[in-house]
């Protein structure tokens, strides 16, 4: 088969195989994440033209004012997933607790938990710059047949089946890994196929790109400073470029097609980060560590962090692995033991 024209629901089909718990329910699974994408991308593209965007007048667990689009894509998603009975549980971004899918076949049967961040960068919406959608999926750890628990949502981020984002930007692309690599598949808008675009999508292991909002500087722990420093210095191959949109995953995609890091780290303000651990920090560390990166929290492997609440925050170094590993260098020297 030509690769150039495979779609998303055969490579689903042609590498079925290749997932050790293939039963069929993943490409499901990821199937439903398909058509969700396809429904929210077509008001995404037509936000500044309809009431749908600005603030709905709520805010969520983390007391963000909710945009309408935010609550529109968390409808979309919790919708495709429910009513097709394939997962037994959901966490989301925009719910306070976790969601035990009900319905007339028995959902306690399924075997997997999503947890989503259904639309990140949503600040981003008004302004007309890109955002996205980052998916995390588990095997579910409690017995099939009872419904879910928080803790098989409170897996390690090692625990991972599948995880991925889509990108609504000037094309709108659907990347994700089941654990053999990943691979980027891009919109057709006009025929409503996702096409096989970015096969085997890697981090160069060096890079020249730092994305990091230095509006935060004055609050960052020092490693990070020097880290900065390093980056604006004229040696060698730097000063690197500074890039940051305000959309992780709009800078983690440029990052890992041309080379980058993407920090956001403790500071004052928040001291444990400002990304979630389980529907942020977890999916996009398992992509980065299949695309042959590096993602921790200045110390640790974000993969190993155990979480401990839905919304629990950490801080995030991921990309390059060469630049990872330089600035938890800097960190290094002033860890606290
Ligand atoms: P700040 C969007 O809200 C987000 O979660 C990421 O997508 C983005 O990189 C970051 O927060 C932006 O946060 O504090 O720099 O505006």
């Amino acid at each position: 088969m030509n690769k150039n024209y495979i779609t998303l629901g055969e490579f689903i089909i042609s590498n079925q195989q290749d997932f050790k718990y293939s039963s069929g329910e993943l490409s499901k699974l990821i199937n439903s994440i398909r058509l969700a994408a396809k429904i929210v991308n077509h008001e995404v593209n037509k936000a500044g033209l309809v009431d749908i965007v600005g603030a709905a007048g709520e805010t969520n667990i983390q007391g963000e004012d909710q945009q309408k689009l935010d609550v529109y894509a968390n409808d979309v998603f919790k919708s495709a997933l429910i009513k097709r009975e394939i997962v037994c549980g959901i966490t989301s971004e925009e719910e306070d607790d976790f969601i035990t899918v009900e319905g007339k076949y028995n959902a306690h049967d399924n075997k997997y938990v999503v947890l989503i961040d259904p639309l990140d960068g949503s600040s981003n919406i008004d302004v007309n710059v890109s955002v996205g959608t980052i998916f995390s999926i588990y095997r579910r750890t409690t017995p099939q047949g009872m419904p879910v628990k928080k803790e098989d949502f409170l897996q390690k981020g090692s625990e991972q089946v599948a995880a991925g984002y889509i990108v609504f930007g000037t094309s709108t692309m659907l990347v994700y890994t089941t654990g053999n690599g990943v691979n980027g598949f891009t919109l057709n808008p006009a025929i409503g196929s996702f096409y096989l675009s970015h096969p085997n999508m890697t981090f160069p292991e060096r890079g020249s790109i730092f994305s990091i909002n230095q509006g935060n500087y004055a609050h960052f722990p020092k490693g990070v400073k020097d880290y900065i420093k390093y980056c604006q210095e004229e040696k060698e191959d730097r000063p690197y470029a500074y890039r940051y949109i305000g959309s992780m995953v709009s800078d983690f995609h440029r990052n890992m097609i041309k080379g980058g890091i993407y920090i956001y780290p403790t500071n004052s303000k928040a001291p444990k980060g400002k990304l979630r651990l389980l529907y942020e920090c977890n999916p996009m560390a398992f992509l980065t560590e299949q695309a042959g990166g590096k993602a921790t929290d200045g110390y640790t492997r974000i993969l190993d962090i155990q979480p401990t609440e839905l919304h629990e925050r950490a801080p995030i170094f991921c990309g390059s692995l060469k630049m990872v590993e330089k600035a938890e260098a800097f960190m290094q020297k002033y860890k606290e033991n």
